[in-house]
């Protein structure tokens, strides 16, 4: 009886302190002062780094804009760039604090790599071919070489469009993006297929970008989304609400231009948002002005997409279903209340 009783006993402190230990990522942050974020190893308009290891791109300011809530300095982050086959790992292993890597979320990357926070870019696969293969659909490459990368969503697609549309093709797969897009530059394979908005990204490497383009058909859903580790209930919500606070802050029409003005609104969501009324950002860790800070520092939604892939970017592509819901696309974010 008392050893049974022992035995309970040290099994609940044992899963108390197992509870306690993993839901630490937010205090250690703020301890550590810096965010740590895993990234891709360079992708314009996603996460790349210039001559100065400065980086920039949507995923990074997906990092920098958590760094404004949790630490109020955007530029307080560590980026820890990751290659696709092995972005999980350091998620696991606490070597990072969240992955925003172009990582696109699905069934069995949820249940055994760690939970998605939303989706920052609603994606598709799609293919790049040279304009001299003459070829104006997908459906006209049945035998095709294809570079792509391991590791991704992209190599099992491929496989299973090729299958249902009883077509053949060879794959070659590399660990990076500049393997994959140097060796479909040189010819070793007919097409490049990758998520489109990579596609966009990657074209730009291309010595003659015209002489290329991208086949209409998109073959999949890939909704890409930060990740957190499991088992971290109060890092998870704040990785979460910074997305969705970014979203509804476009929403709403706040702006890093006219945030300060909006602090005078008299809007009760604009309010609540901004930290003027009620406690939201207490309720996650954070302070009042967790939002303000967000804005000021890197921006809403719409302003981080424009800035880095939108059409005036480099990488020139339209908002298209990442538009809100208010103005036809599908992003969407819950209210704060
Ligand atoms: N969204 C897909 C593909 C992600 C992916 O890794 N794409 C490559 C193709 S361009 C990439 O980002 N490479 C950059 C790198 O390796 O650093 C996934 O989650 O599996």
């Amino acid at each position: 009886m008392t050893r049974a009783i022992l035995l309970l006993g040290a099994t609940f402190a044992l899963s108390f302190s197992m509870t306690a230990a993993q839901a630490q990522t937010l205090k250690g942050v703020k301890d550590r002062g810096s965010l740590i974020c895993g990234v891709s190893q360079g992708l314009a308009g996603f996460s790349s780094p210039d001559d100065k290891g400065n980086w920039t791109g949507f995923d990074v300011d997906f990092c920098r804009a958590l760094a404004a809530a949790v630490l109020n300095d955007a530029t307080k982050v560590k980026f820890t760039p990751l290659s696709a086959k092995d972005r999980f790992e350091p998620l696991k292993t606490g070597d990072i604090d969240v992955l925003s890597r172009n990582t696109t979320w699905t069934l069995s990357r949820d249940v055994s790599y760690g939970n998605f926070a939303g989706v920052t870019y609603y994606d598709g696969q799609g293919f790049l071919v040279r304009k001299a293969l003459k070829v104006n659909s997908a459906l006209e490459l049945n035998g095709a070489s294809i570079c792509a990368q391991t590791g991704t969503t992209t190599e099992l697609n491929l496989a299973d469009y090729f299958r249902s549309n009883n077509m053949k093709y060879e794959v070659i797969a590399f660990g990076t993006a500049d393997e994959t897009i140097k060796a479909y530059e040189a010819g070793r394979c007919d097409v490049f297929t990758t998520d489109v908005s990579q596609l966009y990204a990657e074209k730009l490497k291309l010595s003659n970008a015209n002489d290329h383009v991208i086949l209409p058909e998109i073959i999949s859903k890939e909704p890409l989304g930060p990740m957190v580790r499991h088992g971290d209930d109060q890092w998870f919500d704040v990785v979460k609400w910074t997305l969705f606070v970014m979203l509804n802050a476009e929403e709403l029409g706040v702006s890093s231009k006219n945030v300060d003005e909006a602090l005078k609104s008299n809007q009760p969501e604009i309010r609540r948002l901004l930290g003027i009324e009620g406690n939201f950002g207490e309720q996650l860790g954070l302070s009042k002005d967790w939002v303000v800070r967000i804005v000021k520092q890197v921006g809403n939604y719409g302003e981080v997409f424009e800035r880095n892939v939108g059409t005036g970017s480099k990488l020139g592509i339209s908002r298209g279903i990442n538009r809100l819901w208010t103005k036809g696309g599908i992003q969407y974010a819950p209210p704060v209340r």
